[in-house]
């Protein structure tokens, strides 16, 4: 008799990457599987389509290699002997573990490390705080990212709110600053191009020849970490020729005559030597900025991964208010849309039923962190999930040995056996996102997404918020906020939430369970974030000058200043190093996917992008093995000989598993961990390496899936 054919059940999820597009998905499962996982075609922004990196997530779920039960080291640190334990084992070691450290050093002496596995409200957010609370533990800045624009932002306009996609179809011109969509806001590709279709013009600020750049009716190539004179120099000619809106910048914006007082200094000739790019084309921009109206700047976070990238993100925040074009449909600033929704930081946190962190530990510095710049009490034990360092994070090299400590008790819980994962005591095998219900906060369209979970957990899969409910037990703690589901704890965050944010206006636990996409209640369908001329700012106004960047010892207007890394003086020729930048991957999120064979096979080799110049003077051929190396370590990886990247910089893209590389690194291996200007940013791409020829460690021979990635998919 044949098996009775199951019925196929649809659930509502949301794509958990960080990434701005949030997708809306459609998981369908028979029985306990998933059987098919695809985009929800009514959702305005989503579209019915998938990238390239998330199209085969069943492929993901289902991997041989998942984690599906907990593991204790038996062998060295790092090097890969396990045993199986249970989840009671291995919580009661944790506990125990802890209990003692807390006894001789206390909570400070334990560090949670998490990043963006995950953006869920409470896999990561409410997953990131409440038990480390709760514990006394130290805080983590969490500045790897973005932190310097998104401050930067919050300190010139009041708040982060970008505009609707559908609305760049009506911008005359469209500046992409430092950014490349066509690989990080996929979904944003589709209103570009049918705004280029309709005669706007689509201009893109950015050393390499990206497959944005390519599509592009202009592509200005600045040198590296040059985008703040750049900037500058625009706002110049702007006040220069008569093309800035005074009548604006009088109601609207704070200290626009010293704006113009200190861009005078930035005439196009200084900033021409400065950014390599012609003066001529400096004016013609500027002209073309000035007269062309709507007009739309969309930056992200690449550009301002430099030491001076919150000044840079300040200038770039000027340019549309000296123009007068924030508030206007389809011009202004198309940064991050995370500022609609607030979250309520004590429903999310319980802090304020707990001891002050004790002191808070800049993800930046990890390396340096377990390797001797944090005493009193040194970390004796790093928690990590959602993240993983020693791929992701700079001066990767540091963290490894920081990771190889004796005394240092590590825990990682992951999916997948990952580089971060090798050197832990303690491994626990974390849930997918069709194991999990979460609810996701956008920060590049303006939808509310509720993930439902879909599939019972992989084998002993757990999320991470069922896992803190299990370790706070086992601690003894006992508030009911650490005992919650996760239906619970989502309820508790809206309601406190919803008084304090009009955008949640009728938005309930229940609808989202129902609706899956629920979009923010807005004050009128179409509207335009500024239009009513409110900057959430101490003065009201748009503030392009700033008594916060005074308050935090900065210049209070936007300046631009080498990043030391690339101040210091270099004799030319093939010792002179290279600015190295490290920028998305197309078929990997950081390195979330880079162990997925289908997608590791489209990436091609590990390469680095080499400009014929460059590869010329130091005798470096298309194809060859190159060392790329500096004071924090090397790596090496295959030349792609190219000018898709111009003389003095090299690219390679970041997200690489060191543990399936033929040398055992990744470029973080090279990139610094000095913070930047603002926030506590993380500094990748100001970053110099040597680059030589080396001979070949056996490399494997798929050359040719780089070579066509160059060519450039538009998937
Ligand atoms: N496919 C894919 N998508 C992703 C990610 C991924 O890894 N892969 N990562 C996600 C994450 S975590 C983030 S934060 C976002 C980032 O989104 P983006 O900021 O769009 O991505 P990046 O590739 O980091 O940087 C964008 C561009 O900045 C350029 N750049 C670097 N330095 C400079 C500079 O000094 N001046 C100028 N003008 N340009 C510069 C790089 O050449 C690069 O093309 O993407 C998200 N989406
Ligand atoms: N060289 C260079 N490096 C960079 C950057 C760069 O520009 N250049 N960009 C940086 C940026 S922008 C970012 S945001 C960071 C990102 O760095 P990380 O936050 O460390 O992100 P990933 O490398 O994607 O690692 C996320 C891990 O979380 C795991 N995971 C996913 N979901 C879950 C879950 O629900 N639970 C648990 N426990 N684990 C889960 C995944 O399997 C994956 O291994 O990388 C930075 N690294
Ligand atoms: S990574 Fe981005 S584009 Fe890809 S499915 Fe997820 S949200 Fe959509
Ligand atoms: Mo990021």
């Amino acid at each position: 008799m044949a098996a009775p054919v199951l019925p196929v059940r649809v659930v509502r999820g949301a794509c958990p990457h960080d990434c701005p597009d949030t997708c809306a998905t459609l998981v369908h499962v028979q029985g306990d599987r998933a059987v098919k996982f695809e985009a929800d075609p009514d959702h305005p922004f989503t579209r019915g389509w998938l990238c390239a990196k998330v199209r085969p997530y069943l492929e993901r779920v289902y991997a041989p290699d998942r984690l599906t039960h907990p593991l204790r080291r038996v062998g060295a640190k790092g090097e890969g002997r396990w045993e199986r334990i249970t989840w009671e084992e291995a919580v009661a070691e944790i506990a125990g573990r802890w209990q003692g450290i807390i006894a001789e050093h206390g909570g400070a002496a334990i560090l949670p490390y998490s990043f963006s596995g995950t953006l869920g409200l409470v896999q990561m957010g409410v997953s990131s705080f409440r038990l480390w609370h709760r514990m006394g533990a130290s805080g983590l800045e969490r500045s790897i990212c973005g932190a310097a624009a998104e401050k930067a932002v919050v300190l010139t306009l009041g708040a982060k709110l970008a505009p609707d996609a559908a609305d760049l179809v009506r911008s005359r011109l469209i500046i992409i600053w430092g950014h490349n969509p066509a690989s990080t806001n996929p979904h944003a590709m589709p209103f570009l191009q049918e705004a280029q279709r309709n005669g706007t013009d689509l201009v893109v600020i950015d050393p390499r020849r990206t497959t944005t750049a390519r599509r592009a009716d202009l592509h200005l190539r600045p040198r590296p970490a040059t985008d703040g004179a750049l900037a500058l120099g625009l706002i110049h000619v702007l006040f220069a020729e008569g093309l800035h809106d005074e009548a604006w910048l009088r109601v609207h914006a704070h200290g626009w005559e010293a704006l113009w007082e200190r861009a005078a200094e930035y005439d196009p000739e200084r900033v021409a030597a400065i950014t390599g790019i012609a003066a001529e084309q400096i004016v013609a921009l500027a002209r073309r900025y000035g007269t062309a109206k709507p007009a739309m700047l969309k930056f992200a976070d690449g550009v301002q991964r430099h030491a001076n990238g919150g000044q840079t993100v300040r200038a770039l925040c000027a340019l549309p208010a000296v123009v007068g074009q924030l508030g206007v449909r389809g011009g202004g600033v198309y940064y991050s849309a995370g500022g609609y929704v607030s979250w309520d930081g004590e429903a999310v946190t319980h802090r304020g039923e707990c001891p002050p962190p004790p002191r808070t530990i800049n993800m930046n510095r990890l390396g340096a962190a377990l390797t001797g710049e944090v005493t009193d009490p040194p970390v004796k034990s790093l928690y990590v999930f959602g993240a993983n360092p020693v791929a992701a994070s700079p001066n990767a090299g540091l963290i490894v040995r920081g990771l190889q400590r004796d005394d240092l008790f590590t825990v990682v819980h992951e999916q997948f056996m990952t580089d971060t994962a090798r050197y832990a005591d303690i491994v626990l095998p974390a849930t997918t996102q069709l194991e999990q219900t979460d609810l996701h906060k956008p920060y590049g369209q303006r939808h509310l997404q509720y993930n439902t979970q879909a599939i019972p957990p992989l084998g002993e899969a757990k999320s991470n918020w069922d896992t803190m409910r299990l370790l706070a037990e086992a601690m003894g703690y006992d508030e009911p906020w650490l005992r919650q589901p996760v239906e619970a704890v989502i309820r508790e965050v809206l309601d406190a939430s919803r008084a304090k944010n009009p955008t949640l206006a009728g938005v309930t636990l229940e609808r989202l369970q129902a609706e899956g996409t629920v979009p923010y209640a807005f004050p009128e369908p179409d509207w335009v974030p500024f239009a009513d001329g409110v900057f959430p700012t101490p003065s009201g106004k748009v503030e392009l000058f700033c008594e916060g960047m005074a308050a935090l010892g900065l210049d209070p207007l936007p300046h631009w200043e080498e990043p030391a890394e690339f101040a210091a003086e270099t004799a030319p020729g093939p010792d002179a190093p290279l600015t190295l930048i490290t920028a998305a991957a197309h078929h990997f999120l950081t390195t979330s996917m880079a162990n997925q064979p289908r997608l590791v096979a489209k990436e091609g080799t590990p390469f680095v992008e080499i400009h014929p110049g460059d590869a010329a003077s130091r005798g470096i051929t298309h194809g060859a093995q190159v060392r790329l190396e500096n004071e924090r370590g090397w790596c090496e990886l295959r030349a792609v000989v190219t000018d898709d990247v111009p003389p003095g910089v090299a690219v390679a893209p970041k997200g690489r598993w060191a543990s399936l590389s033929a040398d055992g690194r990744n470029v973080n291996w090279t990139t610094p961990d000095a913070i930047g200007d603002l926030a506590g940013q993380s500094t990748y791409h100001s970053n110099r390496v040597r680059v030589r020829p080396v001979e070949s460690v056996a490399a494997p021979a798929d050359m040719e899936a780089g070579a066509a990635l160059l060519a450039s998919v538009a998937d």
